[in-house]
């Protein structure tokens, strides 16, 4: 896939996209990562990008005039439609389902803004989804942009190998990842769960299950709640509901029939 950064800051958005897993994407050809910069576009001999927001107050606005000459040289630089995204706290939430629905796109264009934004009548004509990457307040849509890109290229078929396989993902299926633990067994800080040292992989997956289960119930009870759990799952939550009470129970020296 393809994806086309608009951005005021390119070689920030091109770095951030050279390193780990999405950077060998870009190296084996699997995700092409180009940038494209408004200040090229601006037609005035200041090479201005930017005017002051009608209405008065402080702050800029990215205007209409470099950014409409840009998609005009994008589209037609371009022999497939673009999917164009516009980052900004105003946008619906990016979530996995959304990266998903981004990755299988042939070529996504991700507007960055700085200032104040962009210009509302150019976002209305070229903007076909508006995305946040949380309810936060960034100085411009770079580091937001890094983040669909890194989340993107990564799920660009071959980009993980098995061991990073993107099914044992946090999300993937709705749920928190389990714990995980390497040598040495043990530590001054603890033991590594003795089921993950015993080689049953029916038990160590059932472990799994039920510890993601487990920590989404506790950590992220919206997600919990978004998902359809089959028999197994609640009977796996349940298990370690009642281990929870349990170990709490004897943390605070008290039982259930207290
Ligand atoms: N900004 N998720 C304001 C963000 C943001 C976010 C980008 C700041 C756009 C104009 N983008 N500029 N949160 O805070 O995506």
């Amino acid at each position: 896939m393809r994806i086309d950064v608009i951005t005021l800051f390119p070689d920030f958005v091109r770095q951030c996209s050279e390193v780990g897993v999405v950077g060998r994407a870009q190296q084996r050809g699997l995700l092409q990562v180009e940038t494209w910069n408004p200040r090229d576009y601006a037609t005035d001999n200041y090479r201005t990008v930017d005017g002051r927001t009608f209405g008065g107050g402080p702050g800029m606005v990215m205007m209409i005039e470099p950014l409409r000459a840009l998609f005009g040289a994008l589209r037609e630089a371009s022999d497939e439609p673009t999917h164009v995204v516009y980052l900004s706290p105003q946008g619906a939430r990016l979530t996995q389902d959304r990266v998903r629905k981004l990755a299988a796109r042939p070529r996504v264009a991700l507007l960055c803004g700085r200032y104040e934004g962009v210009d509302e009548r150019l976002l209305a004509h070229e903007v076909d989804e508006e995305i946040s990457v949380g309810d936060y307040v960034l100085s411009g849509g770079e580091l937001a942009a890094a983040v669909v890109i890194d989340a993107v290229g990564r799920l660009q078929d071959g980009a993980l190998n098995d061991a990073q396989s993107a099914q044992q993902d946090s999300f993937s299926d709705g749920l928190l990842d389990c714990p995980h633990y390497t040598r040495p067994e043990t530590d001054a800080l603890g033991t590594v769960p003795p089921v993950l040292l015993g080689g049953d992989h029916a038990a160590i997956r059932r472990w799994r299950r039920k510890q993601s289960l487990g920590r989404t119930w506790l950590r992220r009870p919206d997600l919990l709640a978004q998902c359809v759990l089959d028999e197994e799952s609640r009977a796996l939550l349940d298990e370690f509901r009642r281990e929870h009470f349990a170990a709490q129970h004897l943390e605070a020296g008290t039982g259930p029939q207290d």
